[in-house]
């Protein structure tokens, strides 16, 4: 039987502790203290009922924790009323929301080409690896990728990832005369080329800017991003400051 993660404090007990509570009834009186297990108890009245290996492991913990007072009850060492405090603390555990985990984003690792670079040194394209050095600031620093001109062509470039990531969003960091993206390839493990994104080059602003695009999770693992940038729309160098994959959880 499965309990589900949902499941009001009273369902869960009744699931989880349906055996103890026949073990136990009639054997306990209110504030009563155990001195000796159950009679004759056909099982451990302290182990759960149900397949705690399909529960997650917020609640496999919960259940954990519930079989410890329920021994600690069943063998004396607590008291009716402390098992009761214990009993309650456990219950709302139960259901106490979790957080999410934090979200995992990998950085580009290698450039595997682009269009033009500002020089080998400053605003290189290796500048685009690795997680933001210029972002949330705006300008002209040299930790961004910039083209060789400023307005002479449209640009692109290519990065690489040092694993093979399952993705739910890409970021991609805009950190001077933004708004020049105009598409957006995935390149996948087996080798497909996927458009995750196509825009009008307009400038933005004169802030830096996060451009996130949502994924499928149930898309095969992604091993290089593909940025074309409109250059020649969007006055200025179009700098990019990082690309970011985040993992799917
Ligand atoms: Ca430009």
């Amino acid at each position: 039987m499965l309990v589900p993660p949902s499941s009001p404090p009273s369902v869960h007990r009744a699931l989880v502790l349906g055996s103890m509570a026949a073990a136990l009834s009639g054997v306990l009186a209110a504030g009563a203290v155990l001195a000796t297990r159950p009679s004759a108890p056909a099982l451990d009245p302290c182990r759960p009922s149900v397949d705690i290996a399909t529960m997650t492991q917020h609640h496999r913990t919960v259940v954990a924790r519930w079989a410890l007072a329920c021994s600690d009850l069943t063998h004396g060492r607590i008291t009716q009323a402390q098992y009761d405090a214990r009993s309650a603390a456990i219950d709302a555990a139960w259901t106490a929301p979790v957080a999410a985990p934090e979200p995992v984003m990998v950085w580009a690792a290698t450039v595997r080409g682009f269009s033009s670079q500002y020089s080998e040194a400053s605003w290189s394209a290796q500048r685009v690896l690795g997680a933001p050095d210029v972002y949330p600031q705006h300008g002209d620093l040299v930790n961004a990728w910039a083209s060789r001109g400023a307005d002479d062509a449209d640009e692109w470039i290519e990065v690489g990832f040092a694993q093979a990531t399952r993705a739910s969003a890409i970021e991609l960091y805009e950190t001077f005369n933004p708004g020049a993206v105009s598409e957006i390839e995935l390149v996948t493990a087996s080798g497909n080329r996927i458009t995750a994104y196509q825009g009008s080059p307009a400038a933005s602003g004169p802030q830096a800017n996060k451009l996130r695009v949502e994924l499928a999770c149930s898309d095969e693992p992604i091993v290089a991003v593909n940025v074309r940038l409109g250059s020649r729309r969007v006055v200025g160098w179009n700098e990019i400051d990082a690309i970011g994959l985040q993992r799917c959880p």
